[in-house]
């Protein structure tokens, strides 16, 4: 679901002043998100833009969109603050921004590492389809990705799928055992607004307090330790979306947002040569995590 800003609305913020935002905590503060909801409540289009983002995102059959910032990206400036404030105000009108990394920036850097875990964030390699935070108690509601530079090579489409239509594909003794508490992944220290560890988790989980999260990582495949036909379960998921993927390159502005309860998302591979790429025109992503405001607009 890409989605265009109307020229109109362009216009308009292209010069639209924002302030600075306010953490409060890992939290954008109260006074940012009004500030930031209701300054551009009177640009002309913004509504019914954020009313087509919020739909695409939360709306039946939807679970994510990529909003097309390139002609802001390219007037403003990347680098700018004032642009990226206009993203986190897109962001904003779906939920609230945080940073669930004390020691990060509320936007972090996703660049390419080319000595990283190939697999990994940052890595050179497939990244394969997972949701972030997978062992937090209360992941992100949703994930955000803002392009501000490709492969230079021409690598690393982003790969996105339903998540509750692969697990329908699924047989139900391949559905009851997702649901035992036997799964885990990768570690977790020093994180904000996210709650607990949560290890071993069920994939598809109705204790799960918030419900809707298919909790997967196909990481887990190569790096956790499970039992056999625990381990073939998740295969069969990670094959299941696999089949139903879509995929797409992000292109300088793009803004792709994931609802975390209804879409897992990954990366292919970035092409091959990246040691011969300058670290300063590598791709460059940035990276936002939001808290729905209720839960009754992320359930789907
Ligand atoms: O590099 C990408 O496009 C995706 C990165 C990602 O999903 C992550 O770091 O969690
Ligand atoms: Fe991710």
């Amino acid at each position: 679901m890409f989605i265009d800003i109307p020229s109109e609305l362009e216009a308009a913020l292209i010069n639209f002043p924002l302030p600075e935002w306010e953490l409060d905590g890992p939290f954008l503060t109260e006074t940012t998100v009004e500030r930031y909801r209701s300054e551009l409540a009177v640009a002309p289009q913004f509504v019914e833009t954020t009313a087509t983002l919020r739909h695409a995102l939360t709306g039946e059959g939807g679970g994510y969109a990529v909003l097309r910032l390139g002609n802001l990206a390219k007037a403003l400036g990347i680098d700018n603050g004032r642009f990226l404030r206009l993203a986190t105000a897109f962001a904003t009108d779906v939920a609230t921004p945080f940073s669930p990394f004390p020691r990060w920036p509320l936007w972090k850097d996703i660049g390419v590492k080319v000595d990283k875990d190939p697999g990994k964030s940052s890595g050179i390699g497939y990244n394969a389809f997972h949701m972030d935070l997978v062992n937090a108690s209360r992941p992100p509601d949703f994930t955000t990705l803002l392009c501000v530079r490709r492969d230079p090579l021409g690598g690393g489409p982003s790969i996105l799928s339903d998540a509750h239509a692969a697990v329908a594909r699924l047989s139900e003794d391949c559905r009851a055992l997702l649901a035992e508490s036997a799964y885990h992944y990768g570690t977790f220290f020093d994180l904000f607004g996210v709650g607990e560890e949560y290890k071993p988790f069920p994939i598809l989980g109705s204790s799960d307090p918030d419900g809707g999260f298919v909790r997967f990582t196909a990481k887990m495949l190569s790096r956790s330790d499970l039992s056999r036909a625990h381990a073939d379960a998740a295969r069969r998921l990670a094959e299941e979306l696999v089949q139903g993927q879509v995929s797409f390159m992000l292109q300088p502005g793009d803004y792709l947002m994931v609802n975390q309860r209804r879409f897992l998302h990954g990366r292919e591979p970035l092409h091959s040569g990246q040691n011969t790429v300058p670290a300063a025109d590598r791709r460059l992503l940035l990276q936002l995590f939001l808290r729905a405001r209720g839960l009754a607009t992320t359930r789907p």
